[in-house]
C-alpha cells in the first residue's frame, strides 16, 4: 500500500539518511515538512494533508509535527546523531527485547548491542516484544531486568509513543522469558 510505502521512506529520511532526500535535520532531528514533500514527492504523489494522515494513523507514532506544524521529526530510532530531546526516566522493574532466535548466541554472550542506532530498543510487555522481533526471524524474547539496571545507575529514556531506550544491555541483567 502507497502509505505504507511513503511511511517506510519518511522514516529512512528522518531516521538513517537525510541526505538521500536533499534535507537538512536541525540538532532535535527536525526537517521542513515543505522539504520533506519536495523529498518524498520525488518517489510517490504525497500532499500535506496525506502525509498528516499518515503521521496521524501511525500505529507506532513514529513521527511527530511541531506546534506550528510547519517541522516533523522521528521520535526515536535514528542512526544519525540527533538529539531527539528523549526524556530521562524510571523505567517499569521489567522490560522485554523481542529478537530473532539466531541472535540469542551473540546476545546472551555481549549482552544488547545497539548496533547502528543509538539505543537499544525496548518494549514494555512481552507481546509488544515478540512483535518486533518477529521483523527478524522466528521470535524469542528477552527479559530486561531494568529495575536492577536503575539500581546500578543505568539511564532510561522513554520516548512519547511508549518506546523505552536505553545504550547497552549487559548480559548479566538479560533473561530468556
Ligand atoms: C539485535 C521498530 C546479535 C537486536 C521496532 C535486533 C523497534 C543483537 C537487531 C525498533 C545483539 C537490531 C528497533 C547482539 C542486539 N548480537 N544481535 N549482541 N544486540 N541485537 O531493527 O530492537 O518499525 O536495529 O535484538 O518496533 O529490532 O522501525 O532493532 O534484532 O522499536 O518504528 O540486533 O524498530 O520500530 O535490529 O527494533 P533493529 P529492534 P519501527
Amino acid at each position: 500500500m502507497k502509505e505504507n510505502e511513503i511511511s517506510r521512506y519518511m522514516a529512512y529520511l528522518l531516521r538513517h539518511n537525510p541526505s538521500a532526500g536533499g534535507l537538512a535535520l536541525d540538532a532535535h532531528g527536525w526537517a521542513e515538512i515543505s522539504a520533506l514533500l519536495s523529498a518524498i514527492n520525488l518517489r510517490f504523489a504525497c500532499d500535506e494533508a496525506l502525509l498528516l494522515t499518515i503521521v496521524r494513523k501511525d500505529t507506532k507514532g513514529r513521527y511527530a509535527v511541531s506546534e506550528d506544524g510547519t517541522r516533523i521529526r522521528a521520535r526515536q530510532g535514528h542512526s544519525i546523531a540527533v538529539d531527539a530531546e528523549l526524556l530521562c526516566e524510571t523505567p517499569p522493574d521489567v522490560l522485554y527485547h523481542g529478537t530473532a532466535e539466531r541472535n540469542l548466541p551473540s546476545i546472551l554472550e555481549k549482552g544488547l548491542l545497539r548496533g547502528t542506532r543509538l539505543y537499544v530498543h525496548l518494549s514494555r510487555d512481552a507481546a509488544t516484544a515478540t512483535e518486533v522481533g518477529r521483523r527478524h526471524g522466528t521470535p524469542t524474547v528477552l527479559r530486561v531486568d531494568a529495575a536492577r539496571m536503575v539500581r546500578d545507575g543505568y539511564a532510561f529514556y522513554l520516548s512519547d509513543n511508549g518506546v523505552w531506550l536505553t545504550p547497552h544491555v549487559p548480559r548479566e541483567y538479560l533473561t530468556l522469558l
